[in-house]
C-alpha cells in the first residue's frame, strides 16, 4: 500500500499524490456504508491496481484506508487544514454576515485559524465596509482588505500561507480562485464573472483543489456557497464558537449559564460594558434558540 493525499476529487474519482505520481482511485464501498465521505486533504492509503511502469494514461488505485484527520469541513469538504481565509467581496456579490458568522462558528469548532478577507477594494467604498472590519476585528479576528485583482495588499497574505495548508472559503463570485492566480505565478485558475442582473456568481470553481505553493504550503481553492447550516454544532457548545465570550463564560454565577437570561452573567455585563459587539451577541442567541428548537424537533 501507498501512503498519499487527496489533492482533488471529480465525479467519484479522487485523485491521490504520492511522491511524485498522481493516481487516480475509487474509494472501498465500505466508506460510503459508513457514511464517510473522503475529503480533499485527507491522507490515505492506496492499493495500486497498475504498476509504475503501465502505458495506462492514469496510474490507478483504490482508497482503502483514510487516516485520522487533524480536522475537517463540510462545507467546503476538506480535511486536515491548518487556516481558512474566509473570503468575501466589499462589492458584488453583497457580504451576507450570517453566513459569515456561521462560517467562522464552524471554522472555530474544528480550531482552525480564520482570517477575513474582503476582496474587491479597487471598486468599494470604505465607508461602507469600515463597520465589518471594526466589528471582526473586536472579536479578535484578523481581516485583510485587499483587491485580488489589482494586488492590492495581496502581499500581506504571503507570509501568512508559508508552510501552511490554507483553504480559501466563500460564496461564487468574491475573488477566490482570482486571489490565487494572483497569489501564485505560472497558476491559471479558470475564473467566473458576477452575473448583472442578479449580482452573484457562476459557480465557475467545481471541485476543491488542493494546490502546492512555490514558495512552500499549500492552498485550496473551493467552489462558492451561498447558505451554511449549523449542523453538528450543539446548542450548549455553541458559547465557545464565539471567541469574544471565552474569557468571561468561566465566571457566571450559574453553572450551565446559557449567557441568555440568567442572572450575574459576565458576558451579558461585557455586553453592557462594550466589550462584547451587541450583534455579534444577537447572533449568538438567535443560533441558539434555534438550535435548541430543532433539538426538539
Ligand atoms: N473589481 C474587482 N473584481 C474582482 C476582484 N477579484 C475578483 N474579481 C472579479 O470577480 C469575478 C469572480 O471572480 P472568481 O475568482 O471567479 O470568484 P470565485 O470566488 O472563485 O467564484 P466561484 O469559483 O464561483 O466560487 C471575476 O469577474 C473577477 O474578475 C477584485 O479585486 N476587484
Ligand atoms: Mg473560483
Ligand atoms: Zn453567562
Amino acid at each position: 500500500m501507498v501512503k498519499g493525499t487527496i489533492i482533488k476529487g471529480i465525479a467519484g474519482f479522487y485523485y491521490v499524490e504520492a511522491g511524485q505520481t498522481i493516481y487516480e482511485c475509487k474509494a472501498r464501498g465500505k466508506f460510503r456504508n459508513k457514511n464517510i465521505i473522503p475529503a480533499i486533504g485527507d491522507n490515505v492509503l492506496i492499493s495500486l491496481k497498475t504498476e509504475e511502469n503501465s502505458s495506462d494514461r492514469y496510474l490507478e488505485g483504490t482508497i482503502e484506508e483514510i487516516l485520522e484527520r487533524r480536522n475537517s469541513l463540510i462545507r467546503p469538504a476538506v480535511a486536515n487544514v491548518d487556516q481558512a481565509m474566509v473570503v468575501f467581496s466589499v462589492t458584488y456579490p453583497q457580504i451576507h454576515l450570517d453566513l459569515l458568522d456561521r462560517f467562522l462558528i464552524h471554522i472555530e469548532k474544528e480550531e482552525i485559524t480564520p482570517c477575513i478577507i474582503l476582496n474587491k477594494i479597487d471598486e468599494g467604498n470604505p465607508e461602507e465596509y469600515e463597520y465589518i472590519v471594526e466589528r471582526y476585528t473586536k472579536v479578535g479576528y484578523e481581516v485583510i482588505c485587499l483587491s485580488a485583482k489589482k494586488a492590492i495588499h495581496t502581499d500581506l497574505l504571503m507570509p501568512k500561507l508559508k508552510d501552511k495548508t490554507t483553504v480559501f472559503a466563500g460564496p461564487s463570485g468574491v475573488g477566490k480562485s482570482t486571489l490565487l492566480n494572483t497569489i501564485e505565478q505560472g497558476l491559471a485558475l479558470e475564473t467566473g464573472h458576477v452575473s448583472d442582473k442578479i449580482k452573484r456568481g457562476k459557480h465557475t470553481t467545481r471541485h476543491v483543489e488542493l494546490i502546492p505553493l512555490s514558495e512552500g504550503g499549500f492552498v485550496l481553492d473551493t467552489p462558492g456557497f451561498t447558505s451554511l447550516q449549523l449542523d453538528g454544532i450543539e446548542a450548549d457548545d455553541l458559547q465557545y464558537y464565539f471567541p469574544e465570550f471565552r474569557e468571561y463564560i468561566g465566571s457566571c454565577k450559574f453553572r450551565g449559564c446559557t449567557h441568555i437570561h440568567e442572572p450575574g452573567c459576565n458576558v451579558k455585563q461585557a455586553l453592557e460594558d462594550g466589550e462584547i459587539v451587541k450583534e455579534r451577541y444577537d447572533t449568538y442567541t438567535t443560533y441558539y434558540k434555534q438550535l435548541k428548537e430543532t433539538r426538539r424537533w
